[in-house]
This record gives C-alpha cells, structure tokens and sequence, in this order.
C-alpha cells in the first residue's frame, strides 16, 4: 500500500506552501483525502481500506504543524469513514462525500463571514490586514462592495511576503490598497479604524494563532484604540486546547530570512523563522465565525457546540499525545 502521487503531490505543495492559508490547507487536504480513495486499488477489505486511508490521513497531517483547519479537515473526513459501514465501495463513497462536503461546506462559511464582518465594518473605514487570509479579504472586499472602504494598509508580511497575494486581490477588486513594511504598523496605527486579520488556529480561551507578527499588530491596536477583528471558519477552532494541549508554532527553514552563504559567512549564525505568534483574546474585539459574531471568550462555546463531533472522540485527560488513531478509536 502507497500514498498516491496525487495525494502526495497536495501534501507536498502544503509543506512548501504553494498551496497556503489555513482555509486552503484545510480544503486541500480533505481533496486529498477524497483523492486517495478514490485511487485505492487493494484489496476489497474495509479493514485493509481504513488502515490505507488512515496512512494517507498520517502523512497529510504530518505537512504543516500550526493551522488546526489541516487536523479538523482530516478529522471530518476520517469520521465519516468510521461511521460508514458496508464493503470497500461503500466506504470509499462516504469519504469521497464526506471530502465535498468540507469543501462545500467550508465555502459556505467563508460567504457567510464575509457578510457578518462586512457589517461589523464602519463607513468610511481605513482598515488595515496582515499576511494573506481569504476570510479577512473577503470580509473586506464585502465591506468595499457596500462602500464602507476608504484604504485598506496592507502589510507586506516577512519573510514569504504573503502580503502582496492580499494588494494584489484588493487592487483586482479596485479596493484602494496600500502596501507597508511590517515594521510600519505602530507608524500607521493613527489612521487606522479597524485592523481585519484572519486565523490559523483559535484556542478554547479566544487566543488566536496567526502569521507572525499579528500580536504586534494587536498590541499596537490595542495601544491606539483600534478595534481588532479575526474572520475565521469554525474548523480554525482548536479541540485539542480544551484539554490544555498547546498550539505548536512552525519554524521554518532560517534561507526564507537570510541567504545560506549569510549565514554561513557569519559563524554559522543562529537564525529563527518562527512563522507564527499568539494574540491573547485581551487583544481582539470579536472573532467572526459562520455561526455569528463572537467575543473571543466565547471560542469555547464554539468548539463545544459545533466541533462536538471532534470532542467526542478525546478521552478527556487521558491523552498524552493526541494523535490519530487515538481519535478515532471507540
Ligand atoms: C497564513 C496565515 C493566514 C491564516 C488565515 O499563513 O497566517 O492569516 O492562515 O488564512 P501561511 P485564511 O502563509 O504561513 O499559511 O483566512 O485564508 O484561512
């Protein structure tokens, strides 16, 4: 039995982040998931089938540490194959429609958020957002449409530069962008009415896990008094945190920030590339969610009323290291 290159070739552009963002990660991977069962071609066993889509699962979760839209994704898709009963056939089209449904719905929430945020933007706003969320833009470009939008500052977002995908997406929209340095977001912070940015994972207290830099963002909000918003899907919602299990933060290759003959001419120099941060819920205004507006506090609620379906499956305090088998077992 072995990973399908199509399968492989996903997992592989999530590591390299061709394909990036924790919405299209999340989308990618139950593609994936539903790809691989389609190519299954083993035996007609339904144990010899989980354990060959449970492989596939394995090695798509092992792509990226920190969005927790990649594990929620998987999850989903793995219930379905659990719950499923009947012969190989059968199995294989629950997963292939439990992977569409994802998709489908997780296309849904991002039109709903893009209406709730809209309404929550002022008329006349100046708004500014880092990195590249599809919720966050498409939350602006909603509140742009219904002409709410002055200027939109977006961050440029070292080292990878995710910030030009966002200018490049608002100027197709004719939304008036302007792109900044990083390092200017407390210069800037004056102008600014709303700050708009989206999230990778969401922890059971409201803290939000994003692109680095964001809880510099929101403490210069914060300091200025600026209202800071995060659109995100409730599969960005992270189970595992009610449990006390901590949202590992990726660090990635230091050559992103500095050229290797850098590094290597000086000393071997230590250079970090922690490519995400925490924003603690003290510093964001409200959390918009498909199921509504939030305030952060209220990610608990989230979590347990709609990601029950995850919850069921953690032997509340038992696990050491949640994986997922652990998950999936009755
Ligand atoms: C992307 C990032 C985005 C969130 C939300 O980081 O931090 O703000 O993933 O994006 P990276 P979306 O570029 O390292 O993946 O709203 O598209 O899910």
């Amino acid at each position: 039995m072995k990973i399908p290159d199509e399968v492989k070739i996903i997992g592989e552009d999530i590591r390299s982040m061709k394909i990036r963002g924790a919405g299209k990660i999340a989308r990618a991977a139950a593609k994936a998931l539903g790809l691989a069962a389609q190519k299954y071609s083993g035996p007609n066993n339904p144990e010899v089938f989980k354990k060959y889509m449970t492989m596939n699962a394995e090695y798509l979760l092992s792509t990226r540490p920190t969005a927790v839209s990649l594990p929620n994704a998987v999850f989903y898709v793995m219930n379905a194959l659990e719950k499923a009963s009947g012969n190989v056939d059968e199995l294989r089209s629950a997963v292939i429609e439990a992977s569409q449904r994802f998709i489908n719905e997780s296309l849904e929430a991002l039109k709903k958020i893009s209406e709730y945020g809209a309404n929550r933007i002022k008329d006349n706003s100046i708004v500014l957002t880092h990195c590249h969320s599809t919720a966050s833009v498409s939350v602006i470009i909603r509140a742009y449409e219904q002409g709410k939008i002055r200027k939109v500052y977006s961050t440029e977002t070292r080292p990878l530069y995710q910030g030009r995908i966002t200018t490049r997406q608002l100027l197709e929209h004719n939304v008036p962008v302007e792109q900044i340095p990083d390092s200017a977001v407390r210069y800037i912070m004056h102008e600014v009415d709303q700050v708009v940015i989206g999230a990778d994972t969401i922890a059971s207290n409201g803290a939000v896990v994003n692109k680095i830099g964001t809880s510099q963002i929101a403490l210069a909000a914060h300091e200025a008094r600026v209202r800071v918003f995060v659109a995100a899907e409730s599969y960005k919602f992270s189970p595992m945190t009610l449990i006390g299990e901590l949202v590992p933060i990726e660090f990635r290759d230091p050559t992103e920030i500095v050229p290797r003959e850098w590094i290597e001419k000086h000393h071997n120099v230590e250079v970090l590339n922690p490519v995400f941060d925490v924003t603690p819920p003290e510093y964001i205004d409200a959390i918009i969610t498909e199921h509504g507006v939030i305030p952060p506090q209220a990610a608990i609620f989230i979590l347990l009323e709609k990601m029950g379906w995850v919850l069921e499956k953690i032997k509340l305090g038992r696990l050491e290291k949640i994986r997922l088998e652990d998950l999936l077992e009755e």
